[in-house]
């Protein structure tokens, strides 16, 4: 592999673009999604070893979804349950959750990740509540709790501002935003797929709120259904313009559309090669985050594994008791421990290092 692959495939322009520290236009970003993948790789892991050498992120984190309630109806979920008492619908109580933290005593965790449904009957204190119970049993833990899309519907539903709720949780112990929500910016598609969720620009308004309390976010990117090379190439350059201003993505994630389940079922699922392409792409366009996650539940673990040379510089981490993925047909395991992500990193010629949320290194012995 070498810049001759890359002239062949008709890409020195955006080598050489690349080279000079000159930004990807939208044209070059539609064009990456055309052009011969192993040249689009070197480029990509040119990008990726520029920044991060061969390291390799990873978190022991837990991922809770304390309910799948949800008044959203998004074409690609097959997690969410309209109501209360509908067929697989489960809220679970505070005790409940906490338990969750409390049973992985054992587990130097660094990050509780939690995601959920759109409860309508829920009061606001069973979010603050929430916190301050995880800060409790973990004084130190860090709570990378609920999507932007979340952040609007309590605001809605609570009557407060984005920046009264963000406060609120902020006080009660919320260290960061997850990136979930995002789907895809481009509206004609977002209405479609998404369209009871909060628009591009309320998501876009809220991580710049966060970013300005001092929040650190991610940002993910749903594909694989009825999105345009044209739309993903819009999506990251709306998240590269926040960033521009912002500064506070830390991580970029596209995530793979899981079919099964859901009402966008006859689609199939991306390829492998899309995905490593999608990733690949990502690390190009967003030059200004820092980090590309592969979420190696959605990827699979052998792509996963694959994008380390494809731009990817984290795996995201040990996940536990996932359910949005494995109800939309993931055949990944539930968990991953340390080990075995260190194990993976190291096979496929990278170097493993543990991570907190912030991305400061853990300072363990490597799980190896
Ligand atoms: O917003 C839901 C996606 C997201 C499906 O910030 C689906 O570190 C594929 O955002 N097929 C939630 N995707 C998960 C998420 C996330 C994951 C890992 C790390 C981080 C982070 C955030 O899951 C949703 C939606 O885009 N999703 N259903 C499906 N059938």
């Amino acid at each position: 592999m070498s810049l001759s692959r890359v002239a062949a495939a008709g890409l020195s322009d955006i080598e050489a673009k690349l080279a000079a520290g000159i930004r990807l236009d939208p044209g070059d970003g539609v064009r990456l999604f055309a052009a011969d993948l192993l040249a689009v790789a070197w480029l990509a892991n040119r990008e990726r070893e520029k920044r991060h050498a061969g390291r390799t992120f990873y978190n022991l984190n837990i991922r809770l979804e304390a309910t799948n309630v949800c008044v959203a109806s998004c074409l690609f979920c097959s997690f969410a349950r309209l109501k209360p008492g509908d067929p697989g619908a489960y809220t679970m109580s505070l005790e409940q959750v906490w338990d969750k933290l409390r049973q992985r005593r054992d587990q130097p965790l660094t990050e509780v990740h939690v995601v959920n449904g759109l409860h309508p009957d829920l009061p606001f204190a069973y979010y603050t509540d929430m916190l301050r119970g995880f800060k409790r049993i973990r004084p130190g833990i860090f709570l990378k709790c609920f999507t932007a899309v979340e952040i609007a519907f309590f605001a809605d539903l609570y009557g407060m501002s984005d920046e009264q709720v963000l406060r609120e949780l902020m006080a009660a112990g919320l260290d960061s935003l997850p990136g979930g929500g995002a789907e895809i910016f481009a509206e004609r598609v977002r209405r479609k797929i998404a369209r009871d969720k909060c628009g591009t620009e309320r998501y876009l308004a809220i991580h710049r709120l966060a970013h300005r309390l001092g929040m650190r976010t991610n940002v993910t990117m749903l594909y694989g259904h009825i999105e345009t090379p044209a739309d993903r190439i819009d999506h990251m350059l709306r998240a590269r313009a926040l960033q521009d201003e912002t500064g506070g993505f830390q991580a970029f994630i596209p995530l793979a559309f899981h079919p099964d389940n859901n009402q966008m079922r006859r689609l199939p699922a991306p390829s492998a090669a899309e995905t490593l392409r999608v990733h690949a792409v990502a690390r190009l366009m967003c030059d200004n985050i820092d980090h590309v996650k592969a979420f190696w539940i959605a990827t699979g673990v052998e792509v996963a594994q694959t994008s380390l040379w494809f731009g990817v510089d984290d795996l995201d981490g040990t996940v536990q008791e996932e359910r949005i993925y494995h109800m939309a047909g993931a055949r990944t395991p539930e968990a991953l421990s340390t080990r075995q992500i260190a194990r993976l990193i190291l096979a496929a010629g990278r170097e493993p290092v543990e991570r907190d949320t912030l991305y400061n290194v853990v300072p363990r012995p490597a799980a190896r």
